[in-house]
């Protein structure tokens, strides 16, 4: 099918084909992406792309959804069992529309929500001053703890008691331990706030049961379904049966119109991957190269926030080698490797320049890379942040990555026909 994209769009098919020569060629280690399926793929490039379906399920504004009805439908049942959610919702477009759905249903313009700093490993869409989160609302945030660098739960009670918020919202982008949900849960009720948990990036974990869930805690959970979770990029909310008819409401019309029917397929599709012996190996894999690498990393001199990591991330302190997150980021994009600079807690730089880079296993990791590769990994990395300006070892480095994809090449077919088309 790809060949009508080179004949009506060249420009776009090479696009396509060199994103593709891309992620094919290099290390990924952004924690927040993936490599879907070919299948998810599939699910996502068809006529369902084609069909307004405003409502839901049994329930639409037009005809002609019989067919659309039976993806969302699987979706949602698969997703309530994935998680063993009481309701769920797929329409969100992305995580950010699925924080906003929950914002709507329970808050009014001018309603308090504490939540963590984006420095510290917050969310834009958790408060920030910049994102409609922190335009409508008014918002407090906790911090991790300056020695511990875990979550600060005496700060996080103080200010629960002094700003008694209608929202207390935990789960982040940047946070290498486990969270503990029971918790947060516990101060929300000494304060009358709802709970809601952003699972974005550990849902994979959560479906493994390689992280504690916030299921059974959190009057509300959203999820992205494309970072751990490997589906196609966009976001769901679950929730208690109670909230079921305000959630629907707030996201559609609320937030939302048409939902895009190609991607709930493509949602439907992924549960049903996440549902298999497969994928909890997977995760399992995950988290174990995400530990060898941290430990990699720290028999180089550096330093990791709050020592090493549970999950699939880590945040590391490139303090110890006199480099800053934009200087690394850059260096180790051209050996080939791609991660994102990132804050550290208490950082003393900008949040364009940073102390910091993120580093994630889950892409890795779908390649089929195990422990060896991790620790291999950890050399390559410390390697070019010892010398982030000089060519010869950023040439050798990159030679090295070649060699890893080449060892464990990706979406080999695509490849193929694509190629036969050039
Ligand atoms: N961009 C995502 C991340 O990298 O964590 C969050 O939205």
């Amino acid at each position: 099918m790809i060949e009508n994209l080179r004949k009506t769009d060249p420009e776009i098919f090479e696009a396509v084909y060199n994103e593709l020569l891309r992620q094919r060629n290099g290390l990924e280690l952004i924690a927040s992406e993936n490599f879907t399926s070919d299948a998810v793929m599939e699910a996502m490039g068809n006529v369902m792309t084609n069909k307004y379906a405003e409502g839901y399920p049994g329930a639409r504004y037009y005809g002609g959804c019989d067919f659309v009805d039976v993806a969302e439908k699987l979706a949602i049942e698969r997703a309530k069992k994935l998680f063993d959610a009481e309701h769920v919702n797929v329409q969100p477009h992305s995580g950010v529309q699925a924080n906003m759905g929950v914002y709507f249903a329970v808050l009014k313009p001018g309603d308090t929500i504490l939540s963590m700093q984006l420095s510290h490993g917050g969310h834009l869409s958790h408060g920030h001053k910049v994102s409609f989160s922190g335009k409508l609302y008014n918002v407090v945030h906790y911090t991790v703890h300056p020695e511990t660098e875990r979550i600060d739960f005496d700060l996080v009670r103080r200010l629960a008691h002094e700003s008694t918020p209608k929202l207390i919202l935990a789960g982040y982008s940047a946070y290498p331990r486990i969270i503990e949900w029971e918790k947060f849960r516990e101060i929300a009720d000494e304060v009358g706030a709802y709970f809601m948990a952003d699972i974005a990036h550990i849902a994979g974990l959560i479906v493994a049961g390689l992280h504690p869930s916030p299921i059974p805690y959190a009057h509300f959970v959203t999820t992205t379904t494309h970072k751990t979770l490997r589906g196609p990029r966009g976001g769901i909310i679950m929730c208690k049966a109670e909230f079921a008819r305000e959630i629907d409401k707030a996201v559609f019309p609320g937030a939302q119109g048409g939902p895009l029917m190609h991607v709930i397929a493509a949602k439907a599709v992924a549960f049903k991957e996440a549902m298999s012996d497969e994928f909890k190996n997977y995760q399992n894999q995950i988290v174990k190269n995400a530990r060898t690498l941290a430990d990699a990393l720290v028999s180089q001199g550096l330093r990791l926030v709050s020592g090493g990591t549970d999950n699939h991330l880590m945040l590391v302190d490139l303090r110890p080698f006199r480099i800053t997150g934009n200087i690394a980021e850059a260096a180790l994009e051209k050996a080939g490797i791609t991660v994102n600079k990132n804050t550290i807690p208490f950082d003393p730089e900008k949040p364009t320049v940073t102390s910091g880079i993120r580093i994630g296993t889950p892409a890795v990791t779908t390649r089929g890379m195990k422990e060896p590769e991790m620790v291999r990994i950890g050399h390559l990395i410390s390697k070019v942040l010892k010398s982030p300006e000089d060519e010869v070892v950023i040439n050798n480095v990159r030679k090295e990555v070649q060699d890893l994809c080449d060892t464990f090449p990706l979406y080999v077919e695509r490849f193929e026909s694509m190629r036969r088309l050039l």
